[in-house]
Formats: C-alpha cells, structure tokens, sequence
C-alpha cells in the first residue's frame, strides 16, 4: 500500500469511527480507536495512535474506590434494567444520605467497574459492549459525564469484568476473563489507552470475578472470588498478576449475591456488598480480610432497579 493510500484508508477509517462515536456517545467527546481484535490477548500490540482525554487538566485529589460525592465513602451505583437509567446512592456506610441520577445507558452497553481512569480526581465509568466487544471510559465530575473515549476492543471470547490498578503505577488496569478457557488477564492502561498485557490465574469452574480489592492489606489488588452454585466466596491473594495466596471467606446467604467489596465501615478494610435480586433487598459484610466480623442491611432498592456495584 503506498503512503498516500495508507494516509488515506486511516482518514477514512477515522471518519467512520467518529461517525460511529458521536452515535454511541452523543453528548460525549469520542476520541480513541480501537486496536481491532486478535485471537490471543497476549497479541493485543500498541495502543492507539491517536488518543484525546476529556479532562486534560489532572487535579491531584483522594479518589476512594466507588465514592462520587467525594466523601471518601464508597457509594452505590444502580440501574435501571429496562430504561437503561443508571443512579448513585450516595452512602455513609449502611445509611442512604442522598442520590443522584447519571446518564443512561445506550444498548448493548453495560457499565463494568469504576475507576478514575484520566485522574482528575473523578471516579469515571469503565464500559463494555459483549457483542462488539469494545470499551469505552465516561469520564465524570461527580454523576454529570464529562467526556468519553473508547478504550481498545477485546479479542474474540474475552470480556471485560473489572478494573483496578495491578502494576502499582497509580492507573487503572482492565482485568479480562475468557469464559470459554476461564483465563483470566490483564491489560494495561494509560487512561483509554493499552499499555501492555499478561496472563493472569485461570479461574476454577463455576467460580467468578466478584470484584478487586486488597484484603491483606499488602497494598496490591487481589481477586474476590464466588462461587453462584454453592455460594462460597474466596480470595485469591495477588502479587502484580501472581497467586500467592487463597482462602476461602464466608458463604453468602442464600437469595443474595455477591456483588463485590468495598470498606463501608471506614476501617480500611473491604466489605462485601450483597444484593437479593427477588427482594431488591441490599447488605453489607463486614470483613477483617478474609473473616467475617458483622453485617447490616442497606436500603432496599425501587422496583425495577438493580444493584450494579461495588
Ligand atoms: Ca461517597
Ligand atoms: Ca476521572
Ligand atoms: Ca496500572
Ligand atoms: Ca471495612
């Protein structure tokens, strides 16, 4: 291909995509391209060329995992499965103290995880499409979107189910999981952009990703594990994407899921967050590591809405 045509074919492209962006994100700012899928991950070369954050301007403020209201409490986010309407609930510990609504979903579209990806201070949106398999960020200031970028698209059978920083740099990583081989990876990130891959533990059948957080308090992001048949839950301790450690936590009540894990009782230590799906019924477990310390209920949510996370 000459240079002329490349140059152009990228043109063209970039059109297409940004027609595609202002589609998707129609209040949003587009301005990363996908890398196109590869069959192995491992694969996954570069990041985009071309990348535009939102929010260039970094503000150097305390981001705690889930809190939008910048309280330093972990929040609750919620959705509305049939008008796609997401919401936070602001929280202090068990006590609902506010609420506010956050934009609505375009279908197909699931939000995955939160975490300040253009750290600004914000806790942003990381999202995923199961069928296209592309991320994208909503960067948001609070609950109001800023700006969006689409972030890589995953490779054939690999999906997005969480994020947390796993190098230690201070930027959030995407952790992948392939149902079909149960591999579990992780890539990456520069804000929306890939920075590099590795293979991280496979998971046993019948087990999932719950949510990431450090447990031992050893300052590195570890798996919370659960298992849907026997409601067990478990922690696999991770050094970077290396197993050094697991054991097994409480089993979950019967009804409830476990969502994921975040310290809700302010003693630096995660709590799991459950949720009955039948009751729209909320509680949270209160844990020192591993072990099960106490438990409350939360508020019970409307009909109609569901508990997306912690
Ligand atoms: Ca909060
Ligand atoms: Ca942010
Ligand atoms: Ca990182
Ligand atoms: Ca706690």
């Amino acid at each position: 291909m000459s240079k002329e045509t490349r140059v152009i074919t990228i043109f063209v492209s970039f059109l297409m995509l940004a027609t595609f962006s202002a589609a998707i994100f129609a209040q949003g700012k587009s301005g990363v391209f996908p890398t196109g899928g590869a069959d192995n991950p491992m694969l996954q070369g570069g990041g985009p060329a071309i990348g535009a954050t939102a929010t260039p301007t970094p503000i150097p403020l305390l981001v705690a995992p889930y809190d939008f209201n910048h309280d330093l409490k972990p929040d609750f986010v919620l959705l509305n499965a049939s008008t796609r309407q997401m919401a936070v609930w602001y929280m202090n510990n068990k006590v609902r103290i506010g609420g506010a609504y956050t934009p609505t979903l375009p279908a197909g579209w699931n939000v995955i995880d939160v975490r300040d990806f253009n750290g600004d201070g914000n806790n942003d949106y990381a999202l995923f499409n199961s069928s296209t398999r592309q991320t994208a960020i909503w960067y948001l200031s609070g609950v109001t979107r800023i700006g969006s970028a689409y972030g890589p698209t995953l490779p054939s059978g690999w999906a997005l189910v969480a994020t947390a920083d796993f190098n230690n740099d201070g930027k959030p990583d995407y952790i992948l999981y392939n149902a079909g081989t149960r591999q579990t990876a992780v890539w990456y990130m520069n804000n929306n952009i890939f920075a590099g891959s590795v293979l991280a533990p496979p998971l046993p059948a019948g087990w999932s990703i719950a949510g990431i957080a450090d447990f031992n308090r050893d300052g590195k992001a570890d798996y919370l594990l659960f298992n849907a048949s026997t409601r067990q839950s478990a922690i696999w301790y991770l050094s970077g994407v290396t197993r050094i450690g697991a054991v097994y936590g409480p089993t979950i009540a019967s009804g409830y899921q476990l969502m994921g894990a975040a310290d809700f009782n302010g003693d630096g230590k995660p709590d799991y967050v459950l949720f009955n799906p039948s009751t729209r019924g909320t509680a949270l477990w209160y844990l020192n590591n591993n072990i099960f310390i106490g438990s409350a209920y939360g508020p019970p949510l409307p009909a109609g809405w569901i508990l997306l996370l912690p």
